[in-house]
């Protein structure tokens, strides 16, 4: 087994499907005040740069309340529209599960929530991210589908081999994703929406490029875990997104056997730009790790 640390058994409490119950009787009113702190500065940042379609969600869902939502409360909305459910689990589940819950409809979210000293970085997914910043776009229809296709291409993807290009498809759309909306450049990956700094930085920075969604351009590109990202793909409607998740993958995997995977930096001759980054962040941040 390669990967020793990854939990390859439910943990104690756990169901066979890893989730368990919410328990959000256990929150304290300082994990509330956490949800609030965050909501309230991610909000005051979010018209005109969230697409409509995620903004429409974090209305209609009522997110802010009293504090970190109840999850069965929220699921009678969220299945009023879509059919979609969020179901508590303990942190990252495998990508089998994962990808079985999304073909399901159900959106798994940690449970947890950070500290008030965490405000703006920590590295596993907790209930401020997975809810925040996922679950409002789980309420438009198109993208409800998408997500529902992307788990259907998880269960088949991993028992052809190509699962790492399947996660660069949803970490460039479900996490980073932007949108061409007639009025500019508009947000829908969750990453960005739940992050205070990146939310600036995709939309406003010079130094990422920032180039059209294509399929196979997004397979092939790896992405940065532990930073701003050095590239964005811009879809033109979310319909596009479905449609391109739609079409049966063996032919594009095929493919992806022989093609080499793109630097994180490069812009290709066939690519569609929308901006040329500088990428002038990256090389001041490389060059400060250099000096440390
Ligand atoms: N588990 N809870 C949780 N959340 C995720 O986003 C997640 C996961 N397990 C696997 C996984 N993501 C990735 O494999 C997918 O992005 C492909
Ligand atoms: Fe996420």
């Amino acid at each position: 087994m390669a990967l020793e640390h990854v939990l390859t058994e439910p943990p104690s409490g756990a169901a066979a499907d890893w989730t368990v119950p919410q328990g959000w009787d256990a929150y304290s009113p300082d994990d509330h005040a956490v949800w609030l702190a965050l909501y309230d500065r991610q909000t005051a940042l979010l018209p005109g740069r969230a697409c409509e379609a995620y903004l429409h969600g974090l209305e209609a869902l009522d997110l802010r309340g009293a504090g970190i939502p109840c999850f069965d409360r929220l699921n009678d909305r969220l299945a009023d529209l879509t059919g979609w459910r969020v179901v508590a689990v303990p942190g990252l589940v495998p990508d089998e599960i994962f990808f079985d819950h999304l073909a399901n409809r159900r959106f798994p979210a940690g449970r947890f929530i950070r500290r008030a000293d965490q405000l703006d970085y920590l590295e596993e997914p907790d209930v401020f991210h997975d809810v925040f910043g996922h679950v409002p776009m789980l309420t438009d229809p198109t993208f409800a589908d998408y997500m529902q296709a992307y788990g259907e291409g998880g269960l088949r993807a991993s028992g052809l081999g190509r699962l790492k290009n399947l996660a660069r498809l949803y970490w460039y759309t479900v996490e980073f994703g932007l949108l061409e909306a007639p009025e500019g450049l508009r947000i829908y990956g969750a990453g960005i929406l739940s992050s205070r700094t990146e939310s600036v930085f995709a939309l406003d920075d010079p130094s990422p490029n920032r180039l059209r969604f294509h399929l196979e351009r997004v397979m092939r590109t790896p992405y940065r875990i532990d930073d701003f990202q050095q590239i964005y793909f811009v879809t033109r409607s979310l319909q596009e997104l479905l449609d391109a998740t739609l079409q049966d993958f063996s032919g594009v995997y095929r493919r992806l056997e022989t093609a080499a995977d793109v630097a994180i930096d490069a812009v290709l001759a066939d690519d569609e730009v929308v901006n040329r980054g500088t990428q002038t962040y990256a090389a001041m941040r490389r060059q400060a790790q250099q000096r440390a």
